[in-house]
């Protein structure tokens, strides 16, 4: 009898044992890894709402998070954080670099210690990291960017961009995009006049706003794909004799843009979740940290509630397209 408890209790302890281990095998994640998010900025709502996807993300898998980094988006501003963290021993570093070459010794010296490293939102050279976890594919980003704004212009006119910092790999990616798009003949009556630059400075747009139509009376719109500029430009506009006949569209967020649809500034802007952003960068890196990929193209991996998601060409990850917000939708958002 006590023979056969002992078995009993023996077996219910294996099957106890075999579905944690099942458990923890099914998600392929480390317990206690150490991950450190470093925004473009750390008082960039964006970039908050990103790290707070991320942070997320790293609970669920029981992981140690925390979010570094500078005020300004210059571009050695994320070194010293870089090396901090190199010190501290993390496990791995998310980045969203300020620039796509100034941080890359530094990131190649946390992963020659065995750090991962991971890009999100803006990129650097291919060999600062092992993967980068891109929004949404740039060039229908870009594209889509200037479909929109020839559709606010009715087909003709001048415009100007209003981008982050001259360096922002992910926005100067963007904006290539939009040149291409731009020499299709649909667009020959459009002219892309300036590109300004805001350095996703809140004021120092604001202030770009102003120059750029006094610059150009004839201005018809102005693109900022930067959730910075679109928001100051639209604040400059909207207390303007300009607003109803300068279009401000871009990349912004639905709650910063919110009053500037419903007032008539703003009439359709795009964005994707940061949220889910941030939340997929932290679970690349835990798999890579984890052994569960290495960083090949083809590999897939568990992104926790954004299901199975594949490594594409050059260690890209997709979030997915990015929606466009009006009137009719912008309710249903709140981020
Ligand atoms: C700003 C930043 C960020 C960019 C968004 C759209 O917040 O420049 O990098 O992805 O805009």
């Amino acid at each position: 009898m006590f023979k056969s408890l002992r078995h009993t209790v023996t077996a219910a302890l294996c099957v106890a044992l075999v579905t944690i281990s099942c458990a923890a095998s099914a998600a392929g994640l480390k317990n206690g890894l150490k991950i450190a998010f470093v925004p473009k900025q750390i008082n960039n709502p964006y970039e908050v709402i990103a790290d707070d996807g991320g942070m997320a993300a790293i609970k669920e898998f029981s992981g140690v998070g925390k979010v570094v980094g500078p005020s300004d988006a210059g571009a050695s501003s994320q070194v010293q954080y870089i090396n901090t963290l190199i010190t501290q021993r993390q496990d791995a570093i998310v980045i969203a670099a300020n620039d796509a070459n100034a941080v890359v010794p530094y990131l190649k010296k946390a992963m020659s210690q065995g750090i991962k490293v991971v890009t999100f939102d803006s990129d650097t050279a291919p060999e600062g990291r092992q993967l980068f976890v891109n929004q949404a594919n740039a060039e229908g980003i870009g594209r889509g960017q200037i479909q929109l704004v020839s559709k606010l212009m009715g087909g003709e006119g001048e415009f100007a961009v209003l981008s982050a910092t001259p360096n922002a790999t992910n926005q100067n990616t963007w904006i290539k995009w939009m040149q291409e798009e731009l020499k299709k003949p649909e667009y020959s009556k459009i002219k892309l006049v300036k590109i300004a630059y805001g350095n996703d400075d809140d004021q120092k747009s604001f202030v770009e706003t102003q120059g750029l139509l006094q610059a150009y009376p004839n201005l018809k719109a102005i693109v900022a794909p930067t959730t910075v500029g679109i928001a100051a430009a639209a604040r400059y506009i909207s207390s303007s004799s300009s607003k109803g006949k300068v279009a401000v569209t871009g990349l912004g967020t639905p709650n910063q843009m919110r009053a500037f649809v419903k007032n008539g500034t703003v009439k359709a802007f795009q964005l994707w979740d940061p949220n889910q952003l941030g939340y997929l960068a932290a679970y690349a890196a835990a798999n890579l940290s984890s052994g569960a990929i290495s960083g090949k193209e083809g590999e897939s991996f568990d992104a926790g509630k954004l299901g199975k998601r594949t490594i594409g060409p050059q260690g890209e990850i997709i979030l997915g397209p990015p929606t466009t917000f009006d009137a009719s939708n912008i309710d249903n958002f709140n981020f």
